[in-house]
């Protein structure tokens, strides 16, 4: 699956070397325009898309994929009929930042939106706001979340309905509305459906206009707390379950383990203090797939719409999730680490007019491919500055040069100090990560082994070289997409810090083993 490493900014990681190379003259950042221009291609006749976002998804929870809860026809019809992107990630597993990617085709550290407080930079580019300008209708409707402070509609979108910050399954009080075009609407029942509903109407409304259309439905389902509807609530609670097996405590340091890895158990992200709850990770798990039944639905019903208006074929139709989720794996729930339960989403994608059913694809693509992907669809070039790339050839079973690494960025955030800065680097067999201004160690795992992660092989001798040719492909390529700084902010928000005494509250993991010595290193200095 590997090919030849792509052009332009991923040039200077194409080559990798055993040693930093201190002469390296890093790949020209291009700046993104304050000026939107679009630029047809010729070739590419454009074509409506409908783009499905749901919120922590995690990669394998589709029954096609065999996941022992879930239950999705609709997912599966779509892996089915179309495309199956089985490697998908996100750069960084976090709903602002991810969907910021999204959005703007652009890594966190370039587009800045680091964690989910603050609303977008000031001249950030959307690129719906390209095809609004080559004049398409666009619509907007569900979760945007990048900024809490309103929900007005942002720029790019001929249609807006959305609300502030995570929005709510139910509405919380009579008063409660949402922004249907700069006008206040009450939420008129379970948030799925009310979506739903909305991009229904949007698709009846824009069908059989001159231009075609592209619709963005971010869903706040399956985020926590886990609501299900209630047809479905309870209906996965017969099911057995068993806690993966990277969920075993454990009660030494003898693999190397980072510390933090093993405090965050015992936390707000951990699977021994939950949300400072007590309720079991399997309790969550099994609301979380009740709730995602609807969004299955969601896509029945999107897709119904669109047969119904005869556009079924000639619409590409994809959903994401805009980060994974974790229940138990490594000892944790939620996202943010570079672990592949995280950092991995489901990704499908049908068009039948012209992707061939049951494809699957084993390219690594990303929430920085989805901007690139839409505009080509609908005819559209990609802006040079854009760190994605349009994966639609893969999925025409086209041979083009793609990316053979990965990278991954997160940012500390005050809120939730128990998950550290880190920057992960993800090729085919090995996968490296280093946990940045922490005296902790990094990890190194050879994923086709060892897929759960589980075997750090960092301090291993046969590793070494892997591990400098890891380490610095990974500086390389930061310093090639811009990410060589890392962006800060200041303290905003509430801090979620406890710990739980009666889970060893009061107690630090163990320093690796391999940090550890029994004896003075330098003996000669008395
Ligand atoms: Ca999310």
């Amino acid at each position: 699956m590997n090919r030849v490493c792509f052009s332009l900014l991923f040039v200077g990681i194409a080559v990798a070397s055993s040693s930093p190379a201190p002469n390296r003259v890093a790949a020209d950042v291009v700046p993104v325009p304050q000026t939107i221009v679009p630029k047809r291609m010729d070739d590419v006749t454009p074509r409506n898309v409908v783009f499905i976002l749901s919120d922590d998804h995690r990669y394998d929870a589709m029954s096609f994929m065999g996941h022992p809860l879930a239950k999705t026809p609709h997912m599966d019809a779509m892996a089915k009929n179309g495309v199956h992107l089985k490697n998908a990630f996100v750069t960084t597993s976090l709903c602002s930042p991810s969907r910021a990617s999204i959005l703007t085709g652009l890594y966190t550290f370039r587009h800045r939106v680091i964690d989910n407080q603050r609303a977008v930079p000031d001249g950030t580019v959307f690129f719906p706001q390209y095809l609004q300008k080559a004049g398409y209708k666009t619509g907007f409707i569900g979760k945007w979340h990048m900024g809490s402070a309103n929900d007005d509609p942002r720029p790019g979108f001929d249609y807006w309905f959305s609300f502030k910050g995570q929005g709510q399954y139910y509405p919380p009080g009579p008063n409660y509305t949402i922004n249907e075009n700069g006008k206040r609407v009450p939420q008129d029942g379970y948030i799925t459906t009310v979506l739903t509903d909305k991009a229904v109407n949007f698709i009846k409304d824009n069908a059989d206009a001159d231009q075609p259309f592209f619709l963005y439905l971010s869903h706040k389902a399956v985020h926590g707390p886990f609501t299900p509807e209630p047809k479905y609530k309870s209906s996965l609670a017969d099911l057995p379950f068993t806690l993966p097996p990277s969920s075993v405590l454990l009660t030494d340091n003898l693999r190397n383990r980072p510390r933090w890895l093993l405090d965050q158990r015992n936390s707000w992200h951990g699977m021994d203090f939950p949300l400072h709850t007590g309720s079991p990770v399997e309790a969550f798990y099994k609301s979380y797939c009740e709730a995602l039944r609807s969004v299955d639905d969601s896509i029945g019903s999107v897709m119904q719409q669109l047969k119904d208006l005869g556009i079924h074929d000639e619409t590409l139709v994809i959903y994401m999730g805009d980060n994974g989720y974790m229940f138990g794996e490594h000892g944790l729930i939620d996202k943010r680490v570079a672990y592949e339960t995280s950092s991995r989403v489901p990704m499908l994608m049908q068009c039948p007019e012209i992707l061939p059913a049951g494809t699957v694809v084993d390219e690594v693509v990303a929430n920085i491919d989805i901007a690139p992907t839409v505009m080509q669809a609908m005819g559209l070039e990609k802006p040079s500055y854009m760190d994605g790339q349009s994966f639609l050839p893969l999925a025409l079973g086209q041979e083009i040069p793609w990316r053979d690494y990965f990278l991954y960025v997160y940012y500390w955030e005050q809120n939730y100090p128990q998950t550290p800065t880190h920057f992960s680097l993800r090729g085919d067999r090995y996968k490296y990560t280093t946990y940045y201004g922490l005296w902790d160690t990094d990890e190194l795992f050879d994923i086709q082994a060892d897929p759960m992660e589980q075997n750090n092989l960092i301090y291993d001798p046969e590793y070494a070289d892997v591990k400098q040719q890891m380490q610095t492909r990974l500086y390389d390529m930061m310093d090639d997409l811009g990410g060589m700084e890392i962006p800060l902010n200041p303290p905003r928000g509430r801090q979620q810090n406890k710990r739980l005494r009666k889970r060893d509250g009061v107690k630090s993991a163990d320093f690796p083993e391999a940090m550890v010595v029994d004896e003075p290193l330098r003996k000669e200095l008395k």
